[in-house]
């Protein structure tokens, strides 16, 4: 079983699509291990952010994602990086194929609705660097039988 940071972004709680977005993660057969319901300090943004620091749309994305209140959220299955990084689709919403989060609910790479880490070792970073780990639950869903084999 693998573990993935998840974040639905200011725009994604502002349209209103929180629900929406939970719903295509938890009917995929993924488990929610953490969610909390917060405003991103710049201290956050920027480590979260780190490897962008320098580029031209740096500035705007830390703005952006400090601008309102996320939802940030683990999610635990089997390749649960990769399953999710599917749902959310490309970068660029207008690459994203429809089906996507992005591709079925965003139009524009700096309004992209959703962030998922995108390897084993961002996974890592992230989750420790947004929650704490009391704050990860370690229980069973009831239906796992049906959802793995
Ligand atoms: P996040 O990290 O938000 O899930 O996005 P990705 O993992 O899919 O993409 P990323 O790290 O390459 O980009 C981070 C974030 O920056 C915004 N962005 C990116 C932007 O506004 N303009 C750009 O040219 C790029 C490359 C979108 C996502």
């Amino acid at each position: 079983m693998e573990r993935t940071f998840v974040m639905i972004k200011p725009d994604g709680v502002q349209r209103r699509l929180v629900g929406k977005v939970i719903e295509r993660i938890e009917q995929s057969g993924l488990k929610i291990v953490a969610m909390k319901f917060m405003r991103v300090s710049t201290e956050l943004a920027s480590k979260h952010y780190e490897m962008h620091k320098g580029k031209s749309f740096y500035d705007g994305l830390i703005k952006y994602i400090t601008s309102g209140p996320v939802v940030a959220m683990v999610i635990e299955g089997e390749n649960a990086i990769a399953k999710i990084r599917k749902l959310v689709g490309a970068t660029d919403p207008q690459d994203a194929a429809p089906g996507t989060i992005r591709g079925d609910f965003a139009q524009h790479i700096g309004r992209n609705i959703i962030h998922a880490s995108d390897g084993e070792e961002t996974a890592k970073r992230e989750i420790s660097l947004w929650f704490e780990n009391e704050e990860l639950v370690d229980y069973e869903m009831i239906d796992e039988q049906w959802i793995y084999e």
